[in-house]
């Protein structure tokens, strides 16, 4: 087997009982085709995407924030959890005392079995309603006439977390403790310059927790972390696990 090339105290909390957390971006799911959200063939249709993910944007043009995030449901079905994803639901299976905190919200934590997701920033496959304000699951692959409309006829909306929009103050606060009590803090493929998701590596280490930073570049948290390993989630994330001593699921 390849020498693990983590640190041995990273191995060790991952071998341990102690409580892991995975903070993960949109890094995770660039080896599932997904374009991470910088990165988001940045010129979708010309445009920034997080000019797109605003109330503003919305409500300015409903029909082209439609045609966006139809665009995404479209590429985040198609796609396929990767190595990443897998060895994270693995590690969760076999390790326990384990959560995944995703500001993601394409679903392929879930899909690939990851039971305990912590999704910061909602997900793709839930509505809204901004008239009734009531959300409810929603995958039909075909959402047929955009923008999307409920049968009280107010406008449909994705159930995500926009930017200039607060999170769900519960969620947060359940991240808030995970992360604070937690030994090992995983944050991968996420550049780290959103908040309020980037303060939670932030809080967990002055609460103590060892931080293991993976991503191919350096971010504003490298310098925090107590290691950076440089590389793909999906080449990293097994091999930690592997050298962890438990078993990896095949992609
Ligand atoms: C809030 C859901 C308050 C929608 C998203 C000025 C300064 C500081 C802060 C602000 C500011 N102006 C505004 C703010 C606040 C703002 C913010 O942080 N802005 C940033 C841009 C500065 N935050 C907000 O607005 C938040 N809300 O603050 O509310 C409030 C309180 C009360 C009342 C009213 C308001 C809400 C933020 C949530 C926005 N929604 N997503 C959707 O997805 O469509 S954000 C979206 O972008 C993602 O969810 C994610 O959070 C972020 C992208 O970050 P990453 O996931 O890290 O992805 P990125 O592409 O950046 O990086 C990918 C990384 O992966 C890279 O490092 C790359 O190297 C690495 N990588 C690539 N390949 C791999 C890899 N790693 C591993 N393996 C690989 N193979």
């Amino acid at each position: 087997m390849l020498a693990s090339p983590f640190a041995s105290r990273t191995l060790a909390l991952a071998r341990g009982r102690e409580p892991v957390v995975a903070l993960t971006g949109a890094g995770v799911s660039a080896e599932s085709g997904l374009a991470t959200f910088r990165g988001a063939d940045g010129l979708w249709n010309g445009r920034d995407p997080a000019d797109l993910a605003t109330p503003e944007a919305f409500a300015r043009d409903p029909h082209l924030v439609w045609r966006f995030y139809d665009w995404r449901r479209r590429k985040a079905r198609a796609a396929r959890p990767n190595a990443a994803h897998l060895a994270l639901a693995a590690l969760e299976r076999q390790r326990g005392a384990m959560r995944v905190v995703t500001q993601n919200v394409d679903g392929l934590h879930q899909r690939a079995g990851s039971a305990s997701v912590l999704s910061l920033h909602g997900t793709l496959w839930r509505l809204r309603c901004t008239a009734e304000n009531r959300e409810f699951d929603d995958e039909r692959a075909d959402l047929g006439v955009l923008p999307l409309r409920c049968e009280c006829g107010g406008l449909l909306r994705p159930a995500v977390v926009w930017f200039g929009e607060p999170l769900d103050p519960a969620v947060l606060a359940e991240a808030e403790h995970a992360v604070r009590t937690a030994a090992l803090v995983l944050v991968v493929g996420t550049s780290s310059m959103v908040v309020p998701a980037a303060s939670l590596a932030p809080i967990a280490r002055r609460a103590g927790a060892w931080i293991v930073e993976i991503n191919p570049d350096r971010t504003p948290l490298t310098r925090h972390a107590d290691e950076h390993v440089t590389g793909r989630a999906g080449d990293l994330l097994p091999r930690l696990v592997a050298a962890a001593g438990f078993d990896v699921e095949v992609a």
